[in-house]
C-alpha cells in the first residue's frame, strides 16, 4: 500500500469507508477530510499503514442504540431512539457530548465522534473520544417533559458510563438543565456522586468557565491566528452564526477583545446589526435563548434590525466568520461570498460547519482558516479540567481555569503550526491539526497491541 501515491491511497481508503456503512455522509465527509491531509504523513511513516491504524480508528470500539420510551405532559407516550458512540479509548476514556436533535443518526454521531477523537488529542489531555444523543427534539417541550425524557435516556445510558469509562457531556440542545437531569438521575441509579458528566453546575461538581470555554476557546485561537500576521480581533467586523452556548460566548469573547459582532443566528434566520452586538443586546440574547427559549427573530423585533428569514450570515462583509451552529452551514458559494466580500479569518466554533469543498475553496485562497477540531476544543478541554477537579476534590477559580483554556489554545495551535506549516510559508491548519492529533493515538494504539 505505501508505494501508491496519496491520490490512490485515499481512493482506495474512501471506498473502504463507504462501502462498510454507505448511507452515513457525514461520516465519510469528515474521515475525508481527514484522510486527504494524513495520506502524504502516512506514505512517509508506513508503520501506521502495516498496522492498520486507519482501518482501526474508523471503527468504533462500540456503538450502543437503544429505546427511550417517555410520556409528555398530556400523558401521550413517545418513542425516541438514544445512543453512545465509544469511538476509542486508546489515550483516556471515552469522551464527548450528547447531542438532542431531530437529525440525530448513527452517521452523524460517528462524524462527531471520530473528529472528537483528535479533537480531545489535542488538547494534550489523558481524554478518548466518543459522542451520544437522541434524535429527540426538546423545542417546544416543558422542562418536566426534557426531564421525564433525560431520565429515561440515562435509565439505559447509565450503565454504558462511568467517570473512569465514558464522560459524556453537552452539544446540540443539552446544556446546563440537561446536564442536571442527567446526572440527577444517574446518581440515583449508582448510589454515587462522581464526575460521570462534565458540565455540571457550579454548585454540584461543575467547573467555572465550562460554559464560556468552547466559545472563548474559538476566540482565542483566532487571536493566535491573527497574532502569525501581527493583527489581533481588535477593531474586526465579525459574523457569528447560531446563538446557542457556543455563539453567545464567542460574542462575549469578541465584545471584550474590541470586535465588533454583526450577526448571530438560528435554524428560522440571521439577525444583521451593522451597530454591533453590545453587552447589553448580549445579555438580552441570553435571557432570551437560555430562560425562555425563544427565536433570534425577537431580537430583530426589539433593536429594530434586519432578520434575513432562513438565511445564514455568509453574504454579509465581514473581516472574521465564526460558524458556531451546525454542520455544513457553509458550502462553496458561502465560501466564495466570505473571501469576496473581505473575510480573512474563518475559526469553526462548530463541528464540521464547512463541506469539504469550502474548506477546499478556503485552503486554495490561503486565508487563515481553523478547522471545528482544534479551534472549538476549549469546550472539551475545560471538561477535561472538569474531571480533574472532580478527581482532586477541588475547584479552582475562574481565573486560573481561563488561564489554562488560554494556554491549551495556544499550545493547539503553536501544535498546527509545528505539523501544517506548508513549505511557502502558508499554515495548512486542517493538516497541523489532522497530524498533530493523529500521532499520538497513532503511537498509543500500536503499543496497546491488537484491541
Ligand atoms: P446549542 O444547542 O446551544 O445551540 C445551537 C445553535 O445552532 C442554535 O442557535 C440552533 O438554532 C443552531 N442550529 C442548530 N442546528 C441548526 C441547523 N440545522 N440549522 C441552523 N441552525 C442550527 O448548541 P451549541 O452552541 O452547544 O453547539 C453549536 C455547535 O458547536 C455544534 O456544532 C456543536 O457540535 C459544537 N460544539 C459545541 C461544544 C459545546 O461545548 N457545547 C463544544 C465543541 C463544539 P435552533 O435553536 O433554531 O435550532
Ligand atoms: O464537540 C465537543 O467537543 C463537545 N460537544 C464538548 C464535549 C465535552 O465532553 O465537553
Amino acid at each position: 500500500m505505501n508505494t501508491k501515491n496519496s491520490k490512490v491511497f485515499i481512493e482506495d481508503f474512501m471506498n473502504y469507508v463507504k462501502s462498510k456503512d454507505p448511507g452515513q455522509p457525514e461520516f465519510h465527509q469528515a474521515v475525508k477530510e481527514v484522510v486527504e491531509t494524513l495520506a502524504d504523513f502516512l506514505l512517509a511513516n508506513p508503520r501506521y499503514i502495516h498496522a492498520q491504524i486507519l482501518e482501526r480508528m474508523v471503527e468504533p470500539e462500540r456503538v450502543i442504540q437503544f429505546r427511550i420510551p417517555w410520556t409528555d405532559d398530556r400523558g401521550n407516550i413517545h418513542i425516541n431512539r438514544g445512543y453512545r458512540v465509544e469511538m476509542n479509548s486508546s489515550i483516556g476514556p471515552y469522551k464527548g457530548g450528547l447531542r438532542f436533535h431531530p437529525t440525530v443518526n448513527q452517521g452523524i454521531l460517528k462524524f462527531l465522534a471520530f473528529e472528537q477523537v483528535l479533537k480531545n488529542s489535542l488538547t494534550s489531555l489523558p481524554m478518548g473520544g466518543g459522542k451520544g444523543g437522541s434524535d429527540f427534539d426538546p423545542k417546544n417541550k416543558t422542562d418536566n417533559e426534557v426531564m421525564h425524557f433525560c431520565q429515561s435516556f440515562m435509565s439505559e445510558l447509565f450503565r454504558h458510563i462511568g467517570q473512569n469509562t465514558d464522560i459524556p457531556a453537552g452539544d446540540i440542545g443539552v446544556g446546563g438543565r440537561e446536564i442536571g437531569f442527567l446526572f440527577g438521575q444517574y446518581k440515583r441509579l449508582r448510589n454515587e456522586f462522581t464526575g460521570v458528566l462534565t458540565g455540571k453546575g457550579i454548585e454540584w461538581g461543575g467547573s467555572l468557565i465550562r460554559p464560556e470555554a468552547t466559545g472563548y476557546g474559538t476566540v482565542y485561537f483566532a487571536e493566535e491566528m491573527l497574532k502569525t500576521k501581527g493583527d489581533s480581533i481588535k477593531g474586526k467586523t465579525v459574523l457569528i452564526s447560531g446563538s446557542g452556548n457556543v455563539a453567545q460566548f464567542a460574542t462575549e469573547k469578541v465584545i471584550e477583545l474590541g470586535g465588533k459582532v454583526v450577526t448571530l443566528s438560528d435554524s428560522s434566520g440571521t439577525i444583521y446589526d451593522p451597530d454591533g452586538i453590545d453587552s447589553e443586546k448580549l445579555a438580552f440574547i441570553m435571557e432570551l435563548k437560555n430562560i425562555h427559549r425563544g427565536r433570534i427573530k425577537e431580537y430583530a423585533d426589539k433593536y429594530g434590525v434586519q432578520h434575513l428569514h432562513k438565511q445564514r450570515p455568509w453574504n454579509i462583509k465581514c473581516d472574521v466568520a465564526l460558524p458556531c451552529a451546525t454542520e455544513n452551514e457553509i458550502d462553496k458559494n458561502d465560501a466564495i461570498s466570505l473571501i469576496k466580500n473581505g473575510c480573512f479569518v474563518v475559526a469553526e466554533g462548530a463541528n464540521m460547519p464547512s463541506n469539504l469543498e469550502a474548506v477546499h475553496h478556503f485552503l486554495n485562497s490561503k486565508i487563515l482558516y481553523g478547522p471545528g477540531k482544534a479551534a472549538n476544543a476549549g469546550g472539551v478541554a475545560v471538561s477535561g479540567l472538569e474531571m480533574t477537579q472532580n478527581s482532586m476534590r477541588l475547584a479552582w477559580s475562574r481565573n486560573e481555569v481561563d488561564k489554562k483554556l488560554h494556554s491549551i489554545m495556544v499550545d493547539i495551535h503553536q501544535m498546527c503550526v509545528e505539523f501544517g506549516k506548508d513549505a511557502d510559508g502558508y499554515v495548512n491548519y486542517v493538516k497541523g491539526a489532522n497530524i498533530g492529533g493523529f500521532v499520538k493515538v497513532a503511537n498509543s494504539m500500536i503499543a496497546q497491541g491488537l484491541v
